[in-house]
């Protein structure tokens, strides 16, 4: 192991926003979730926070088990917060993470070229989530299993065997004050590893809780086991901004196309929107007239784009 992170102990790390990329991705393979200190300002939090709290106060009663009754959310976030876009969705640190976790990579034989196809991730879902008091805990799950990820039973991470082992990486970051009392994320460290059949479902006794300032972030692979906490106070609010991106070939959990309107798609900077899905998956995939699906934003361009191989 590289000197730097061979400073991290056991357990479950909470590290400093400059904290080299190359640690914090060690040691999500590691402990399959790590926390970051002060990732994003307050103030850009709380400017997200006003921008999607009409939508979360007006949110419609969860009917069904995954969330209780007190929590609401802002889903769509990113047709509603320029500055979540910016700050959380494209922040370089959870970028880095999801690009060498998530690109895939194949050969494949075409006529009688040996072609390389790089698929580079994009957003899965951009959603807030408050926990109001006496909100009970969520199931544990793995949030992996929206993409159908089989995954077998290993001792530790291996970069050559599990180089597609992982579907999607999330990025809770704190808008509130986080413990574990008002229903911080609970969360099983090292299930990331754990294989899809195992016989028992997951013990909750096995679980860590997040405990964050607002501005700090807790990245985690998609495959480990957790869930919204207990919210156990009378009068405390949990709020977090919750992302999620994916392999690019995959099937968005939260269909960026449909969720956040076109004009105000539009608007956002283009860095944005290739990676909300208005780009293509190389070698083919999400083309519109046969180009690249950027055009739609861009009319005027698109109509001196040229067909070509992929
Ligand atoms: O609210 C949380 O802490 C986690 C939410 C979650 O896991 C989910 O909605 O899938
Ligand atoms: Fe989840």
């Amino acid at each position: 192991m590289p000197a730097a992170r061979a400073t991290y102990g056991e357990g479950v790390q909470k590290v400093p926003a400059d904290a080299p990329v190359e640690d914090v991705i060690a040691l999500l393979k590691r402990d399959g979730g790590v926390f970051i200190k002060g990732l994003v300002s307050e103030a850009d939090v709380d400017q997200a926070y006003d921008d999607c709290r009409e939508r979360m106060d007006n949110d419609k009663v969860w009917e069904g088990k995954f969330f209780p009754k007190e929590t609401q959310r802002a889903p769509g976030l990113l047709g509603l917060s320029p500055t979540y876009a910016r700050t959380q969705v494209m922040n370089p640190v959870y970028r880095a993470v999801c690009d060498h976790f998530l690109t895939t990579r194949t050969w494949n034989w075409w006529g009688d070229e040996f072609k390389e196809s790089v698929s580079k991730p994009y957003v899965h879902s951009c959603t807030a989530m408050r926990i109001g008091p006496g909100g009970k805990a969520q199931p544990l799950h793995r949030d992996d299993y929206i993409g159908h990820n089989i995954l077998a039973e290993v001792d530790s991470w291996d970069d050559e065997r599990d180089v597609n082992r992982e579907t999607a990486i999330g990025m809770f970051v704190a808008g509130s004050t986080v413990t574990k009392a008002n229903g911080g994320t609970q969360f099983i460290p090292g299930s990331h590893l754990w294989g899809s059949h195992r016989k028992t479902p997951p013990d909750v006794n096995l679980c860590e809780y997040a405990d964050m300032e607002k501005g700090d972030a807790f990245i985690m692979l998609a495959s480990c086991f957790h869930g919204g906490g207990t919210n156990s106070t009378t009068d405390e609010y949990r709020m977090i901004f919750s992302t999620f991106v994916t392999r690019g070939y995959l099937r968005q959990e939260e269909n960026q196309f449909l969720a956040v309107p076109q004009e105000v798609a539009g608007k956002l900077d283009r860095d944005i929107q290739e990676y909300m899905g208005y780009s293509l998956s190389d070698p083919a995939c999400g083309t519109v007239e046969q180009v690249d699906p950027i055009y739609v934003l861009y009319p005027d361009q698109g109509a001196v784009a040229k067909y070509q191989d992929f």
